[in-house]
Parts: structure tokens; sequence; C-alpha cells
């Protein structure tokens, strides 16, 4: 068998921390008097935490210091870990543990390309850290999606080519990020947003394992 280096993001295809996002930041909008609803969250899906308050901020046509964003910005942070602490396993969203049962099976390097600066506690607390070879996170890279650096760093610590990569993503700057980089670039979500993904999938359920075998082959 082949090899390939599979990356996954991490909110909305591991787990689903966009709920705990939207709280915490809405505890903010709140105090602002900002309108800021769930449709208003799909915005900040896969963005840094810096730019999803700017786009808060937008929203209600609110100015600020940086000291002030500051504050803002951990106070999120703060509520965000909160929530996070008391996440466990049966979070894991489904059919995910299947598909990195198959990859470790076979030898696959699994890595990790995710916004989060939280992603190494988030995946504690799921139980799944020593499932991943690599992490690459909002700590490591400059540069946010829809730039591809995040994948393009995680491909090189699994030692692969970027045409010999696969992106599990839920957000359409992860999957322009990914084809960017010319890697096989997979949707997790609906196909009529991801559209640009080279194959869809709403969740990890409906990924077969001769799918997966095909990836490693090709
Ligand atoms: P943090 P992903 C992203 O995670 C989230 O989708 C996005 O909503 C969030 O703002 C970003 O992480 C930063 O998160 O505040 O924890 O550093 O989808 O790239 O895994
Ligand atoms: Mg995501």
């Amino acid at each position: 068998m082949k090899t390939k280096a599979f990356i996954f993001d991490l909110d909305g295809v591991i787990v689903d921390t966009a709920k705990y996002h939207y709280l915490a930041w809405k505890k903010i909008a709140d105090t602002l008097n900002i309108d800021f609803t769930h449709e208003h969250n799909e915005l900040l899906k896969g963005v840094s935490r810096v730019r999803s308050l700017e786009i808060i901020l937008g929203l209600g046509n609110v100015e600020a210091t940086e000291e002030q964003k500051n504050e803002w910005l951990n106070q999120k942070n703060e509520d965000y870990l909160a929530y996070i602490d008391k996440m466990d396993d049966s979070e894991i969203l489904p059919g995910v543990m299947r598909v990195l049962n198959f990859l470790k099976d076979h030898n696959q390097p699994i890595i990790l390309g995710s916004a989060s600066k939280n992603a190494r506690p988030i995946l504690e607390k799921v139980q799944i850290l020593n499932y991943f070879d690599d992490i690459v996170d909002g700590n490591d890279v400059s540069n946010a999606k829809p730039d591809p650096e995040v994948f393009i760093v995680g491909a090189r610590k699994a030692n692969q080519t970027n045409e010999n990569s696969i992106v599990f993503e839920d957000s359409v700057a992860g999957i322009e990020a990914a084809n960017t980089a010319k890697m096989t670039s997979i949707g997790i979500g609906e196909a009529s947003i991801l559209n640009e993904a080279k194959f869809n999938f709403n969740n990890f359920e409906e990924i077969s394992e001769d799918f997966l075998a095909e990836l490693i082959n090709q």
C-alpha cells in the first residue's frame, strides 16, 4: 500500500465546537448590543479569532481601540475554554473514529490542520491526541485559511508532497486553501456550500473503507 498525508480540520470535522464559539461570542455581542445570530456564526467558521471579532464588530458598526479588542478576545477565549473543559469523547462526530482507526491500521500519517489556538486541549479532552502524528494549528502559522500555509506545513511534517495530501474540511475557506495547494479536498458538510471540493460527504459515516483505500493507492 502507498502512503499519503491525511490532514484533518478540527472544528466542524472532528468535533462541533462551533456551538461553543457561538455562545462565547454571543455573550460579547450582547454586551455591545450587536445582533449576532446562528446565521452570522456561519461567517466565523474556519476564520481566526481576531478576524472573527472584526466580523462581529462590523455587524454592529462598532469601533474600538486595540486594548478594548484584546480585552474582548481574552474574555471570549476564557468563556470558550470553560465550555471546552466540559467536553469528552462523546462529542467526536459520527464516523470519525472508524476513519481514524482505518488510517492508523494502514500506517497512514494523520495530521491536524486547524485555525484554532486551542486545538491541543480539545484533542486531549476528547481523548484522541495520540492519533495525530503532528498538529499544525493557529499557534504555528501566520497566514489564515484560505491561505494554504496550515496544510502545506502539515504535508511537510508528514514528509509528503502537496499532491499526495488529502484534506478533510467543513469550511469554504479551508476547501479553497486545499485546492490552492493542489491537495485532494474533501468537503464535510453541505455539497451546495462546499461546491469547490473534489469530493463531498455529509459526514464521516458516508465515507467507505473502499473510498479510503482508493485515496491511499491513487
Ligand atoms: P480559537 P478550525 C476554527 O477551527 C474555527 O472554525 C473558527 O470558528 C475559530 O474562530 C478558529 O478555529 C479559531 O479558534 O479561538 O480556538 O483559536 O475549523 O480551523 O479547526
Ligand atoms: Mg472547520
